[in-house]
């Protein structure tokens, strides 16, 4: 994935770094995170991807990207140093985490729309609720790249990652963990390849809203007081949010949003106060490794490869108590 990363920041320049950034993070976890929890009612601007959204929790990725870039990841991935600096500019660190794939088994034929995992996850703690804020030894979460290209952040051992806009065919998942601010651990990967043979394949989502996208916050309001955790609402414009997509080649006009803290350029490539990402209207924030006094959160407008929409971002300033 390295290399991919690299021709993606090499295609994009700046915005790359904010791709890559996300590839190192991400937020909503999947079953845990921002999906379940957090969300109270799906992006109604999504009508009919509402349900691919659901299943989408986990997404997947595109044929944008060739499984031959794979090999070459895994050889980077082995020349990653505990706290190095990886080629891509992207900091390994070694958080201790062993990882299993328990499945998909390898090789395995895919049918239907989702690629459901399963991980083992032992000697680290997974907790979506620290994610973006300081790192705490031990803890952390696991990234999910499909081909290459980080779909979403995971805190629990099972999940799925979508297929829609994944051409048939050979494909590789990566599951990688990551500290509180998303540094991946590059040797805690685990890869494992399947084969996409949809027995009814998704339409391709082709193009969104044209216009200048852009993007509010709800609320909380300017001088709020919150604690314990809260929701952040948003509300885009000419823009659709879209789970399934995460990862995925860009589709114009669709995305999500990623919600940061204090910052949005902290840490690498900017992802080190990244509490998550949703592809929903709202998000939840949990404020467990956020000290006391006054914040401010952002949300940001990203594409589907996770790189923000220059301009279209707003936050707001509250009080934590
Ligand atoms: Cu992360």
């Amino acid at each position: 994935m390295i290399a991919k990363r690299y021709l993606v920041v090499s295609l994009l320049g700046l915005v790359g770094l904010a791709l890559v950034a996300a590839g190192c993070g991400s937020g909503g976890s999947s079953s845990s995170g921002e999906t379940s929890a957090s969300n109270s009612k799906p992006a109604p601007a999504e009508s009919s991807e509402s349900s691919e959204s659901e299943a989408g929790m986990k997404e997947s990725e595109a044929g944008m990207q060739e499984s031959g870039g794979m090999k070459e990841s895994e050889g980077a991935m082995a020349e990653g140093k505990e706290g190095g600096m990886e080629e891509g500019g992207m900091m390994s660190v070694d958080t201790g985490a062993k990882l299993t794939v328990d499945s998909p088994k390898p090789n395995e034929v895919v049918y239907g729309n989702d690629v459901a995992f399963k991980l083992g996850i032992s000697n680290f703690e997974v907790n979506c609720d620290y994610a973006g804020t300081p790192n705490r030894k031990g803890v952390g979460h696991y990234h999910v790249e499909l081909d290459g290209a980080l779909i979403n952040m995971f805190c629990a051992e099972e999940g799925q990652v979508s297929m829609q806009n994944v051409k048939p065919g050979k494909h590789t998942l990566t599951f990688l963990a990551a500290d509180d601010e998303h540094a991946d651990d590059m040797k805690s990967a685990k890869e494992v390849s399947f084969d996409y043979q949809p027995t009814n394949p998704l339409p391709p989502i082709t193009s969104g809203p044209s216009g200048k996208p852009s993007i509010k916050i709800l609320s909380p309001k300017p001088g709020e007081t919150v604690s314990g955790g809260f929701d952040i609402t948003v509300e885009p414009t000419n823009f659709k949010f879209s789970c399934a997509l995460y990862g995925k080649e860009d589709v114009p006009g669709y995305g999500h949003w990623h919600i940061n803290v204090d910052s949005t350029s902290k840490g690498m490539m900017g992802m080190g106060t990244m509490l998550g990402m949703s592809c929903r209207r709202t998000f939840h924030v949990s404020l467990a490794g956020i000290e006391p006094g006054p914040h401010t959160f952002y949300a940001i407008l990203e594409d589907d490869q996770h790189a923000p929409t220059p301009g279209a971002q707003a936050s707001v300033r509250v009080n934590v108590r």
